[in-house]
């Protein structure tokens, strides 16, 4: 096979035993890579209701046909596994060295199962595996263990770890690499923290062979140069996705005080114009021509890389008004290895539960110092840092009903940084995203605001549909950075066609669209495996939209409409072939070839 190996390997940390496992080629036609081949390991290798934490969950690490490859900004490797925050399937992905590595030690993916009895860590050179002691690393931060790895190994090795957060068995602890690159907002990293498994370190030196490498290269060529010579590239080079910060305010879907408002006055102290006076370094993924990572100096003289979502959810979710703060917080989360999205909005959380008077220890908006105090609290599980590492969901049912009504998530996971008081189709995309409330798979609300703000329209569902199976499907299972297509417009067909280069298969995107319908109906049965029962509500969008009105900017007054987004999420179930329940149908799995989910999801519900 041309573009995968055909093989992965596989882990017991347990036993501290490894064997490689060859796949049946379907695994790689029907699920691609990335996330579609660790739904389907995970389906296939997770014992049903697995605890979390448990030995016996699985650990995915995964690249795709098209990552690390030398085309526009592949360097993306997947994490996946059963989420400690939502109990469902979880995963997010790193633009990494380690992907780079991975792709070139002859494996298409790492499964790691089984625990380590003291702290370890995992060395991969090519089909060479080391169970490495890591008892002077554990309680590093993830910034000083990466740099006592690097000078352990060389520099030109892939690193994946965690920090203090991962090892608390925070519920929203990531996975961290060079610096300032984390994925896994579902509580990966506490996954590895639970098997006491520090980090992974991958060196591999296989070239990955393509079909056909004058097609490829022409290809690649034409891709980067076309980048290079869009007309957002200049404005992208500059501010990277920071340039949302004054887009969101404009179109009032900031999040401001734990997404009461979609606006906020001082929007200015934390944009990107000022991000760009302030900005020192620029970095990127590997094989990236538009890299978007902006570094500035944050309130305490260190380098701090920020991205949209990290500065409005430290910054306006919370009322911090400084980008320096913001840096320096953000900077904590990085080391520490916990998610930003779902710090800023625990924190946010907790902010308005104290204003309510609903809890005893008082946190009041805004408060840097107390902020940065609970986020290191929140990484060592200490204090009132225990209550909010368990994340929104799960402080809003100890707190009660009045609570559950502003905790803002879905299915336990906490919602990116775009408020949806007007937004119905970003809040049905957070509402199906299958990992929880995450912008990745449909950002669909750039559309929206471009089209029809107010419509609950089933152009908008299609829409999603859409976004959904391209960027959640497609991206996350190439794996390959969707950047280029987003923010700088590459044509989309450039990704069947470089497929096909590769494998020397002929690919169509309406192919790999269904490759994304695959994905999304398997993780959907894996959610209702896991959780025993399923029914609509779990695809409701945070009640706080429906609930409490903006009081600010030009939708003041606006709320979702419950009826309304009822009427979207059928649109939404037609389309996918799933019933009123959001249960996929019997009809509709067979034909994505799904066949063998249905004997096990007969046994929890009735398929329609
Ligand atoms: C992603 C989520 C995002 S998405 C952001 S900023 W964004 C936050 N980043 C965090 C961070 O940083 N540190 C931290 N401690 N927590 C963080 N939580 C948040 O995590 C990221 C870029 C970005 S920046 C985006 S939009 C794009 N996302 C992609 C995606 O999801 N898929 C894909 N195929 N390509 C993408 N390209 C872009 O990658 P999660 P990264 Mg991250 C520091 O992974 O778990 O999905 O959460 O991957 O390498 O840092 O790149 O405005
Ligand atoms: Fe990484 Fe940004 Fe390049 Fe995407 S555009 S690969 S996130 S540097």
């Amino acid at each position: 096979m041309h573009g995968w190996w055909g093989k992965v390997l596989y882990v017991d940390l347990t036993v501290k035993q490894v064997k490689e496992v060859t796949l049946d080629p379907s695994y790689y036609t029907d699920y691609l890579g990335g996330r579609g081949l660790a739904a389907r390991l995970l389906w296939d290798l997770n014992p049903i209701g697995v605890d979390p934490f448990s030995p016996y969950n699985h650990l995915v690490v995964a690249t795709g046909p098209l990552s690390s490859l030398p085309l526009p900004s592949s360097g993306k490797v997947q994490v996946a596994s059963k989420s400690p925050l939502t109990l469902g399937y979880g995963d997010g992905n790193l633009g990494s060295m380690a992907s780079f590595h991975l792709k070139r030690t002859g494996f298409d993916a790492i499964i790691v199962t089984g625990a380590f009895r003291k702290p370890g860590y995992l060395y991969v050179e090519n089909n060479r595996v080391e169970f490495r002691d890591a008892e002077d690393l554990w309680g590093l931060d993830a910034f000083t263990a990466e740099e006592k790895l690097v000078r352990e190994h060389d520099r030109n090795t892939g690193i994946l770890l965690i920090g203090p957060a991962g090892e608390n068995l925070v519920r929203y602890a990531t996975i961290i690499s060079q610096k300032g690159r984390s994925g896994g907002r579902p509580g990966i990293g506490a996954v590895m923290g639970s098997k006491k498994l520090k980090a992974i370190v991958v060196k591999g030196s296989l070239e990955p062979s393509v079909a056909n490498k004058e097609e490829f290269r022409r290809l690649t060529e034409e891709a980067y140069n076309r980048i290079l010579r869009s007309d957002n590239y200049e404005f992208w080079i500059r501010q990277g996705t920071m340039g949302t910060i004054v887009w969101s305010n404009q179109n009032s879907c900031l999040p401001t005080m734990n997404f009461r408002e979609g606006v906020w006055d001082e929007y200015e102290s934390i944009s990107g114009d000022l991000m760009e006076k302030l900005k020192v370094n620029r970095r990127g993924c590997p094989f990236c021509n538009m890299a978007c990572g902006n570094v500035i100096l944050d309130d305490t003289g260190e380098e701090s890389e920020l991205d949209y979502e990290n500065v409005a959810m430290l910054g306006s979710n919370i009322l911090l008004s400084d980008l320096r703060r913001v840096g320096e917080v953000n900077k904590l989360a990085d080391k520490l290895g916990v998610d930003t999205i779902s710090l800023g909005n625990s924190l946010g959380f907790y902010m308005e539960a104290s204003e309510r008077g609903l809890v005893h220890e008082k946190l009041d908006w805004g408060d840097y110092r107390e902020i940065k105090r609970l986020t290191l609290d929140v990484a060592y599980r200490r204090g009132l840092g225990a209550f909010i590492a368990e994340g929104v969901a799960r402080m809003a049912r100890s707190l009660g009903r009045e609570a559950e009504g502003f905790a803002v998530h879905v299915k336990g996971l906490e919602v990116s940084a775009y408020d949806c008081h007007v937004a119905p189709g970003m809040a049905l995309a957070y509402g199906t995203s299958p990992i929880g409330a995450h912008h990745k798979d449909a950002w669909i609300i750039s559309y929206e605001v471009k089209t029809d703000r107010l419509g609950y329209t089933r152009d908008k569902t299609e829409r999603l549909v859409f976004l959904q199976d391209i960027r959640g499907g497609m991206f996350e299972s190439l794996t390959t950075c969707r950047l280029p297509w987003v923010e700088v417009g590459l044509d989309l067909e450039y990704y069947p066609r470089l497929l096909t280069a590769v494998t020397g298969l002929a690919w169509s995107l309406d192919e790999i669209r269904v490759i994304g319908s695959r994905i999304y109906s398997l993780i959907r049965a894996y959610w209702i495996r896991e959780h025993g029962y399923w029914s609509r509500e779990m695809d409701y969008a945070p009640l706080k939209w429906f609930k409490y009105p903006l009081t600010k900017g030009p939708y003041a007054g606006h709320k979702l409409d419950f009826q309304k987004y009822n009427e979207m999420l059928d649109m939404y179930y037609d389309l996918r072939g799933w019933d009123e329940r959001g249960v996929p149908r019997r009809d509709a799995l067979r034909k994505l070839e799904l066949e063998y989910v249905i004997p096990v999801l007969e046994k929890i519900i009735e398929l329609k």
